[in-house]
């Protein structure tokens, strides 16, 4: 089957997430397509899939590399009653789905690394881009932006990346159908925002620590010039890292990179 709208319509029709598929060749980003859309009135679950990205985005104006013909990249566009602060926990949302849909090809050393990472073997195979648009009566709508690489080759990466990051091919041996692999995340994406619905982030909470295994674990986070070090002592009901620093005070940390220290 081809990788086209009506191939997904026909898996999506009826669903809230992935009932409206909006497929594009080449986009600039499907995060700024969908806020479009979303602008001019789409409904919660639309979903906009490019084969190729001329400004795929990653946090803080960074780039995501989107050849054509080979990975996902994907927005949808949520619109959930919930408070504009709470926003960044459908990143964590997001990361349990795409952790567990690699899991479910058999790879084994699946980690989410917080907040919006998914890594196969440590190496780089997911990002994820929550955007939101609220104003003083709430969220009107939030973007959850994945980027997978599926059948990238190790030379299709820029030489920087090629030793930290990684595709499903490069890990499984094989090349995917990603109409199939576009299923089973929409699929497991529904599934985890409807527990988020219902429960907030505790519903998702153990989900997401099995996959990030950092309880206990020394990290440094870096926000910008900042850096601080500690050791994980939770995550909490909002999704911020409970941290216990040297001097044995607890910090928060909502923002910024996480990398585990050796131990
Ligand atoms: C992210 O940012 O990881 C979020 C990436 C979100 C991309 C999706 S694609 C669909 C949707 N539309 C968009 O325009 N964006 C979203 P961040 O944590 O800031 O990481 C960015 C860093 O990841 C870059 O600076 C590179 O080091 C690395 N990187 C870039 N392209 C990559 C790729 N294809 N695979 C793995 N790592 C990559």
């Amino acid at each position: 089957m081809n990788f086209t709208e009506k191939a997904l319509k026909e898996k999506f029709g009826g669903k809230k997430i992935g009932g409206l598929v909006r497929y594009f060749r080449e986009v600039d980003s499907t995060n700024i397509m969908a806020c479009r859309l979303a602008r001019d009135g789409a409904p919660e679950g639309t979903v906009v899939i490019a084969d190729a990205q001329g400004k795929g985005k990653g946090r803080l104006n960074r780039v995501w590399q989107s050849p054509p013909g080979r990975n996902l990249y994907v927005s949808i566009i949520l619109r959930p009653r919930i408070a504009p602060p709470a926003a960044p926990q459908l990143t964590l949302v997001a990361g349990v789905a795409v952790a567990e849909l690699l899991a479910s090809c058999g790879l084994k050393d699946v980690t989410i690394k917080w907040p919006n990472d998914v890594l196969i073997s440590g190496k780089k195979v997911c990002g994820i881009l929550t955007e939101m648009n609220s104003s003083a009566s709430g969220v009107d709508f939030i973007i959850l932006g994945i980027g997978l690489n599926v059948n990238m080759n190790r030379e299709n990466f820029e030489p920087a990346l090629r030793d930290r990051a990684t595709s499903l091919k490069i890990e499984t041996g094989k090349t995917h159908d990603r109409i199939e692999i576009i299923s089973g995340l929409l699929n497991l994406i529904e599934t985890w925002y409807s527990v988020f619905l219902r429960t907030g982030f505790p519903g998702v909470r153990d989900a997401w620590l099995n996959y990030a295994d950092i309880l206990g674990r020394p990290i440094r986070v870096v926000f910008r010039e900042d850096t601080q070090t500690g050791v994980v002592m939770g995550i909490d009901d909002d999704g911020t890292i409970l941290m216990k620093s040297a001097d044995g005070a607890t910090q928060r940390v909502i923002a910024g990179d996480v990398y585990l220290l050796k131990e």
